[in-house]
């Protein structure tokens, strides 16, 4: 049997959930809603789902008699932990409404619905991914759904397997794609309904009604405690720095919330670098001189966190890479050029083809992380950051940095590096009892939207820092969180993207405490997840949530 004790146990697991997903559900709608931003353009672009009002689900008194429906998920994007709970929580929730419901599945994200490839989703199926990690139960891709014709093609197959709604679980970009589909399917009466359910690691997926997205738990409880194993090596053998970069594409909340919990003696914050306009060299300074004023103490050791996303926001990277993102469009004639060339010959093509300032910081960079920027973007015109070493460029720049100190005896110690990256290791993770509650009952709460006959909505769990009973479940319009943003040239209207801000809690804590475990060594070693034993410790949600709703 290619089970494990815990795969065994953990399948009996049965996820908590909020009192008003327990019995009959009553729908009480709250105010009319406005878009975040640019009011009047989402308006006009959303005219049948803009400004429909919050849904909040209280214990209803008589469970209603309503007829089977059919509903088929898709999971889009980078994978998170949880999101086979959501699926067992939708297929939960429909089989309560009537037994005959049935449940189908995309197949590898929303190229499965455009391209009719999907499975049935039975109850003997899904109980074997019962609070497991992974997407692999459907697979999950990052087609961009945002086109006429495959809105059509989604038709199709939408009528043919009598679907009354889909369910899209992704993060910003996929709910925005989620919004466009509503909208496009109320417009022309087609009586197919799109609720989008929040997901990703990366965290940037939240506003005032979407306290979380879902998988940010566990992925940071699993880097976590890897970082703590490495800071408790370095603590032990104390002869080496260990530069972590990891995952978050774009804002540093993995970074952050794994500051809180392992206080380790450098993070990086994109968000502040941008904000004080940090150069290359600015933060190389930073870090060194960390480096060398341990190295006083003869702490020749310790640990610096960096996120992925980082190189672009530093100010003369994020001129570079939009440059080399023009330069190496998909399709264009200088893409083609630079794809024909020897690729010992590319470096100095490309420094031909930018403006001198970029020529100059990209001729700078080590050859290997300035071929990793040539490297191509994903759908959505993003540079791949996962793929560049930007820990491997920091802790090089750091050494001659270093180097240089020692010429004018600022710096006395040895500097020995290892690098990491973690990412990959946390997305697929058995999710932790909070995201297993957490995503099941968002599954739930959409099948609750989908009977009602909701469109254009995002399921949402709120309240999350008390006990799951208390939680409360609705639903959010997804207009709501919109604003107009310049994608690939063009005004587009798009999920805002929630960064770390500066002036919240959670960074301000960090930024209260960062010095103090710069120069000290106050490590702390979270350990493993817990799935079984005392709800302090196994039920515990992310430092990051705590601050915010204290
Ligand atoms: P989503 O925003 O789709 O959830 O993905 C986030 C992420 O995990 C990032 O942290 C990372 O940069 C990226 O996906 C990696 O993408 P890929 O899986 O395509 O390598």
């Amino acid at each position: 049997m290619n089970i494990s004790a815990l795969q065994l146990e953990r399948a009996k697991y049965q996820p908590k959930v909020p009192k008003s997903l327990v019995g009959a559900v009553k729908l009480v709608l709250g105010e009319k809603t406005e878009s975040v931003a640019n009011q009047k353009e989402i308006k006009e672009l959303f005219p049948n789902t803009y400004g429909m009002p919050l849904i909040k689900f209280e214990e209803g008194d008589v469970r209603k008699n309503r007829p089977a429906i059919n509903v088929a998920v898709i999971l889009s994007g980078g994978q998170a932990p949880g999101g086979h709970n959501v699926i067992s929580g939708i297929y939960d929730g429909i089989k309560k409404i009537h037994p005959d419901s049935r449940l189908y599945g995309f197949l590898g994200g929303p190229e499965g619905l455009i391209e009719h490839k999907y499975i049935e989703l039975t109850g003997e199926f899904i109980d074997e991914y019962r609070n497991t990690g992974g997407f692999d139960i459907i697979g999950s891709g990052r087609t961009k759904l945002e086109e006429e014709w495959q809105f059509n093609k989604g038709l199709e197959i939408a009528k043919d397997l009598d679907l009354t709604a889909l369910v899209v679980i992704g993060g910003d970009d996929s709910n925005t794609n989620a919004c466009v589909l509503s909208e496009y399917y109320a417009d022309r009466n087609a009586g197919v309904q799109v609720i989008g359910c929040p997901k990703t690691i990366d965290g940037d997926l939240k506003n005032e009604m979407i306290e979380a997205s879902f998988g940010f738990d566990t992925a940071t409880k699993v880097y976590s405690e890897l970082i703590g194993n490495i800071q408790r090596d370095a603590n032990s053998a104390k002869k080496y720095w260990h530069f972590i970069k990891l995952m978050g594409r774009s804002a540093s909340h993995i970074a952050l919330e794994c500051a809180l919990k392992n206080q380790p003696n450098i993070t990086l914050i994109s968000e502040e670098v941008a904000y004080k306009k940090q150069t290359l060299a600015d933060i190389v300074d930073y870090m060194a001189g960390i480096v060398a004023k341990r190295a006083e103490n003869g702490d020749n050791f310790g640990v610096a966190l960096i996120p992925e996303g980082v190189i672009e926001f530093i100010p003369e990277m994020k001129i570079l890479i939009a440059e080399l993102s023009d330069l190496l469009a998909e399709g264009s004639i200088t893409e083609k050029e630079f794809k024909h060339l020897r690729k010992s010959h590319r470096i100095t093509w490309v420094a031909e083809h930018i403006s001198a300032e970029s020529a100059k910081v990209f001729l700078s960079l080590p050859s290997g992380i300035a071929n990793q920027l040539t490297l191509d973007r994903d759908p959505h015109g993003n540079v791949q950051v996962s793929l560049i070493e930007t820990e491997k460029l920091l802790g090089e720049m750091v050494k001659i940095q270093l180097e240089k100190m020692k010429k004018s005896e600022k710096y006395i110690g040895k500097f020995g590096t290892q690098y990491h990256f973690f990412g990959y290791e946390g997305r697929c993770a058995a999710p932790s009892n909070f995201d297993a509650d957490y995503c099941y009952s968002l599954g739930y709460t959409a099948s609750v939207l989908v009977s009602d006959g909701k469109t254009g909505y995002m399921a949402s769990v709120r309240n999350l820092t008390a006990p799951a009973d208390e939680w409360i479940a609705g639903g959010v319009p997804i207009t709501m969180m919109m604003n107009m943003e310049k994608r690939n040239g063009h005004l587009k209207p798009v999920i805002q993207k929630a960064l770390v801000e500066l002036d919240g809690a959670p960074f301000k804590y960090f930024a209260s405490k960062r010095g103090e475990w710069a120069y000290t060594t106050k490590f702390v070693y979270p350990g493993p997840i817990q799935y079984f034993g005392p709800s302090e410790v196994c039920d515990q949600t992310t430092e990051t949530l705590k601050l915010e709703k204290q």
